[in-house]
């Protein structure tokens, strides 16, 4: 088999990419090793920042997100008691977030590449991806117990934290950056209005408390929980008696509103970073090049950015023979990749309560909440990365 761009994994980098080539009239195939059910139906993000939804309707993905996403102008910090509103549009010259799942991103994507687009194999797994810096790099893969070679002009490794792309970057060309957390989040779905129009995100004593949403009927939480907790420890009333007491406040409007749970998972928290972020003609896009813990929103939202760039990096060069865009597309990403991760980390240490967190932690914690919820340059701040940063610096 032969494509201009072999893409490997069809989680939303990988799908968006090959909707973005399509448009723009080059061929690509997609080889994806789960199953289309498991892809449409696995749990993760829920937040997608004002560029995402640009990119995504500019690519004619974004009828049902139009009619179903719900746009959020605010979020609420929650800590000692008290409510805090970030207004997003009012602190960035307008942008704001749209609540729309992951989920929903991947079934409109696969849907639009199905009716019209190149081949989306499911069940195909990704072996090894060899020749990346030959002018015709090939990924080997096995699709209906048979091995087959796909050869290619470029490979866009969109597989994940797990897959195989990163691993065809020698060791000695790799250099990885990353941080644990001795934290994981416990996260449930369930059939209730959310208590909240908007997302809360609460620290506390007991740990780090979120309150998110899928539709005006589902609810969307999580917990902070030690790690390796696992989700069948945790019924459903500790869960929801659990919420409550994090996301105590003075205010005497707020209700906790509690419904039938229908899903639960544990998601360990890590930062990780491999650079480059293109070894020859091999590139890594999404999590396969970079994972951030949640609390910022932002994994979904970074892999849409860089097959954005990559995208525009290889039209660039069919249109006009200049190489350059595709050159730095490794710097390119990274510059946006990194103001990520300290996002994400800067969210992550400031709500979770660390096991051998110290008196001085807390204070520092709180110190930060305070300036964000006193200081509007802060707080313009923590709006601006919330609501994404732009994909070309000039922007
Ligand atoms: P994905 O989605 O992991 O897709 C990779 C795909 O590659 C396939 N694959 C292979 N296919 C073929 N051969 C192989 N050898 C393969 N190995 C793997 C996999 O089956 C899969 O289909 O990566 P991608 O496309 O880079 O997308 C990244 C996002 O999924 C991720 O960053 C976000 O979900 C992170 N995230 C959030 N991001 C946001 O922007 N906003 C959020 O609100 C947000 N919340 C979250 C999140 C992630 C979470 N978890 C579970 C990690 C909340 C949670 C709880
Ligand atoms: C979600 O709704 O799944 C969600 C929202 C915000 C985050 C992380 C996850 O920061």
């Amino acid at each position: 088999m032969r494509t201009t761009v072999g893409i490997i994994g069809a989680g939303p980098a990988g799908l968006l990419l090959a909707r973005l080539l399509h448009n723009a009239g080059v061929d690509s195939v997609v080889l994806e090793s789960r199953d289309r059910a498991y892809v449409e139906r696995r749990q993760r993000a829920g937040i997608l920042e004002q560029g995402t939804v640009d990119v995504l309707r500019a690519a004619g993905a974004g009828t049902r997100m139009d009619r179903e996403g719900l746009p959020h102008d605010g979020v609420e910090l929650r800590f000692d008691r008290r409510r805090h509103r970030v207004d997003l549009p009012a602190l960035t010259g307008g942008r704001a977030v749209t609540v729309y799942a992951q989920t929903e991103v991947c079934k409109d994507l696969i849907a639009l590449q199905l009716a019209d687009g190149g081949p989306l194999l499911f069940g195909a797994e990704a072996l090894a991806v060899e020749d990346a810096t030959t002018d015709s790099p090939r990924i080997r893969f096995r699709h209906e117990g048979r091995e087959d070679t796909l050869v290619c002009d470029y490979v866009v490794g969109c597989d994940g934290f797990w897959g195989v792309a990163r691993t065809a970057v020698p060791k000695d060309v790799s250099r990885i950056f990353e941080r644990g957390y001795p934290y994981s989040w416990l996260g449930i779905l369930a059939d209730v209005p959310p208590s909240h129009d908007e997302l809360v995100y609460a620290r506390h004593d007991r740990g780090f408390a979120l309150l998110s949403m899928r539709s005006p009927t589902v609810t969307r939480a999580y917990l902070q929980v030690p790690e390796g907790t696992d989700a069948a420890d945790w019924s459903d009333t500790e869960i929801w008696d659990e919420l409550d007491r994090r996301l105590e406040t003075d205010d005497p409007a707020w209700t906790l509103r509690r419904g039938p749970v229908t899903a639960k998972s544990v998601t360990p928290l890590r930062s990780h970073v491999h650079e480059p972020m293109r070894h020859g003609r091999l590139f890594l896009a999404g999590d396969a090049a970079h994972i951030v813990p949640p609390t910022g929103a932002k994994g979904l939202n970074l892999a849409v950015g860089d097959v954005v760039t990559f995208a525009r990096a290889l039209l660039r060069y069919r249109d006009t023979g200049d190489p350059g865009p595709l050159d730095a597309y490794s710097e390119t990403c990274l510059r946006r990749v990194w103001q990520a991760e300290r996002f994400s980390y800067a969210m992550t240490t400031m709500l979770h309560r660390a096991p051998d967190a110290t008196g001085f932690d807390d204070r520092i914690q709180r110190a930060r909440l305070d300036r964000i919820t006193t200081a509007r340059s802060a707080e313009a701040d923590l709006a601006e990365a919330y609501t994404g940063f732009p994909l070309d610096p000039q922007d």
